[in-house]
């Protein structure tokens, strides 16, 4: 599902006849509202559609006046994974978000020069999909830059759905964000091709991102951005040299389905850098 609306933008200053200035409107620009999708048996869908429809016409972003629903019969069988087990870390401060994010990055393997060219991407905002950038020498991969690359074909079974809610509600985490997340990182990392993901969010009002890594698993960072900000995005590390269309392939085309769940952990308070997962 995505749901979108359609706000003017590109305002032009022009002098008006008697010399005072006035903004003009040239341009309509579509900006996203909110996206799902999931991997889910035919008996389900009506349920999920309800719920899709739902979510869409009350995000807080505003009323779309466009949703876009497909359903596909997938007749590969989806590959089986394990969920990133998940922490949060303790961070106050915007610059403290972003030292530990270096921090996880550098220490999974990835470039100053590719976690700054992550960063200034995702500052600058526009992606519709994640772009994939090569965790050393920086390059970005993504054929189309605009489109981006987006993640599809995901979903998570029943039972692993109810064990992920229950450890999440622990820690009082037990959202669709944080759930949706969480899944889309896990399948970003099964990819033999990516080594880490950078996430911040695009939501105005949610300013906790996360690390992803094969090293950490699924770090969540309070305070990566400041509220009110809409710039957000995701960057994907690339193993350098490896076969991007492949990579393309796997994230946009495979199905895969999280049967097992790793565990949930809440705020931890001790140097994370010290504690990888693997
Ligand atoms: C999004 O806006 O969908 C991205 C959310 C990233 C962080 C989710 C979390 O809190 O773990």
């Amino acid at each position: 599902m995505r749901a979108s609306k359609e706000v003017k933008s590109e305002k032009l200053r022009v002098k008006s006849e008697n010399l005072k200035h006035k903004t003009q409107n040239l341009k309509l620009t579509e900006i996203h509202i909110s996206g799902a999708e999931g991997l889910y048996p035919s008996s389900e869908i009506q349920r999920v559609v309800r719920k899709y429809i739902e979510r869409a016409i009350s995000h807080p972003k505003g009323r779309p006046d466009k949703i876009i629903l497909s359903i596909e019969d997938i007749k590969e069988k989806p590959k089986e994974i394990q969920s990133l087990p998940v922490r949060t870390v303790h961070s106050q401060t915007l610059a403290e978000a972003k030292d530990i994010a270096m921090k996880l990055l550098k220490a999974s393997g990835i470039s100053e020069k590719a976690i700054h060219a992550a960063l200034r991407l995702i500052k600058k905002g526009g992606l519709r999909g994640a772009s994939l950038i090569s965790a050393e020498k920086a390059e970005r991969l993504e054929p189309e830059k605009q489109r981006g690359v987006r993640v599809s074909r995901l979903g998570i079974d029943a039972s692993a759905f109810r064990f992920l809610s229950l450890g999440l509600s622990k820690h009082g985490i037990n959202t669709d964000t944080v759930k949706e997340a969480l899944i889309l990182a896990s399948k970003v990392i099964s990819s033999k091709e990516i080594i880490a993901e950078l996430c911040i969010s695009d939501d105005p009002n949610y300013t906790t991102g996360y690390v992803a890594s094969k090293k950490f698993g699924y770090i969540r960072i309070p305070h990566i951005k400041l509220k009110g900000s809409k710039t957000g995005g995701r960057a994907f590390f690339v193993k350098e040299g490896a076969p991007v269309s492949k990579c393309i392939s796997y994230l946009e085309k495979k199905p895969v389905m999280i049967k097992k769940v790793s565990p949930c952990r809440g705020i931890v308070s001790d140097e994370i850098i010290n504690s990888p997962y693997k």
